[in-house]
């Protein structure tokens, strides 16, 4: 496939829909799985890699992944993301738990469910006020910290089997939460057929996930990768959960949360708020509905590729040191697509002590922890986690001080000069 066109690819179904005739829009190639951080004893086996092609529907607008990897093998065979490495999104996760508690009254006789809880990180505000709250997440290591802080967690896949035992066992739920989530899931419609069977009639569910319209207006290009199988808008959503008798009502945006997240509010009863139907008019007038604001994506990001790579080898011929900051996801996918490997960077650093001592996948460069930047002093970091920025950035004084600098690779390579804006 050239830059500026789609694909289409008859044979290949809408996950929402069920549309058959994809249009693929960008091929990032055959990628390793973007957390199956390799462990010292395995760096003689080779990366598993998985092509990621991305597809939009011309029927409900959903943007999605063509062709899955098995979800065991991404979400607990090689899963060490916990939520609660980052300030921003503890108290971003506070503040919506509260309003929860405000706004639906919940109490000692609610209930209120997480899919994909992970660590606990959000679900530890509701049951410090004792409001009885229910984790699941398949992820074991998660899990397991979730339980360790007191919340109860079950540890499986979540679809219509669980929604259903679910309801037989504790009756349904007054509020569903689904935080990063439903990015995940390959059977789309058993997993929102499964919140709609477990919401109460009057119960709300909240769902947020990166916008997709951010992601292809910035050049998020290392946001897609095999976890991700779906790109959301309000358009999307609210085709596919019509299709389970829910009802799209409210939207609210948090920019500055990872690279632009939008929450959606779902029910069983429809009431459209202005601000959603204001967002739904934007989407069609924007042409976010069409192929055509996909086409030229696969272009800009060689491009941003281009740019990235020169920059940090004309770094490198003048002498300077450069690392980057954050084993995250999106960094495997940053480094493997650009081509930036350990002749380039000497080592990447992240706060979450799980992945320390291990290799970022594909490119095999070796993970420290944060304080390898003021003991090796390299002259240039590249911020691969570029959504906390402003976080690492505040926390990093030390080593601005001494003269280290952050290049921030979306959307478009930049040596930062000044803390960052976006919140
Ligand atoms: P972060 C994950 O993607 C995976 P990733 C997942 N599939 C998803 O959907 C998104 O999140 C939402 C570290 N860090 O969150 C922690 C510091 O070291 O952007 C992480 O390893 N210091 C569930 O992995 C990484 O950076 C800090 O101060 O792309 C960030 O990863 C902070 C704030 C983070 O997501």
């Amino acid at each position: 496939m050239t830059a500026g066109q789609a694909l289409l690819r008859p044979e290949a179904t809408c996950r929402s829909c069920g549309h058959q005739g994809l249009e693929v829009f960008l091929s990032l190639g055959n990628m390793p799985l973007p957390d199956a951080f390799v462990h010292p004893d395995d760096l003689s086996q080779p990366d598993a890699r998985y092509p990621l092609d991305v597809a939009f529907c011309s029927r409900c607008c959903l943007v999605q992944l063509v062709g899955d990897v098995p979800a065991e093998r991404m979400f607990v065979e090689n899963y060490l993301y916990f939520s609660s490495y980052s300030d921003q999104l503890l108290q971003h996760s506070r503040q919506h738990a509260l309003e929860l508690i405000e706004q639906r009254g919940l109490g000692s006789r609610s209930l209120v469910v997480e899919v994909a809880s992970n660590d606990g990180y959000l679900l530890r505000n509701f049951a410090e006020q004792g409001i009885p709250a229910v984790g699941v997440d398949p992820a074991p290591g998660p899990a397991a910290a979730a339980r360790e802080i007191g919340i109860e967690t079950i540890q499986e896949f979540f679809g219509r089997d669980l929604a259903s035992r679910l309801v037989s066992e504790r009756g349904h739920s007054d509020v569903v939460i689904a935080n990063n989530v439903m990015a995940h899931v390959p059977d789309l419609n058993d997993f929102v057929g499964g919140m709609a069977a477990l919401v109460a009639k009057d119960g709300v569910i909240t769902v947020e996930n990166p916008y997709v319209r951010r992601l292809i207006d910035e050049n998020q290009f290392d946001t897609i990768y095999h976890e991700h199988v779906c790109y959301y808008s309000c358009t999307s959503v609210a085709h596919l959960v019509e299709q389970h008798g829910l009802h799209l009502n409210d939207v609210r945006a948090f920019p500055g949360l990872h690279g632009g997240t939008l929450r959606w509010y779902l029910s069983k009863s429809p009431g459209r708020s202005a601000r959603l139907e204001e967002l739904l008019r934007e989407e069609h007038n924007c042409g976010l509905n069409t192929i055509d604001y996909y086409i030229e994506f696969g272009g800009r990001i060689e491009q941003l590729r281009h740019e990235l790579l020169n920059l940090l080898h004309g770094l490198q011929r003048d002498g300077h040191k450069v690392a980057a900051y954050g084993a995250a996801a999106k960094g495997t996918v940053m480094l493997n697509y650009v081509g930036i490997g350990a002749d380039l960077l000497e080592f990447v650093v992240d706060r979450n002590v799980h992945k320390h001592g291990r290799f970022v996948p594909g490119v095999r460069v070796p993970i420290a922890g944060p304080e390898r930047l003021l003991i090796d002093r390299p002259n240039y970091t590249l911020l691969l986690a570029w959504n906390f920025a402003k976080e690492i950035v505040r926390q990093q004084q030390d080593y601005l001080r001494r003269g280290g600098r952050f290049v921030i690779p979306i959307p478009k390579p930049t040596v930062l000069e000044h803390e960052p804006a976006y919140d």
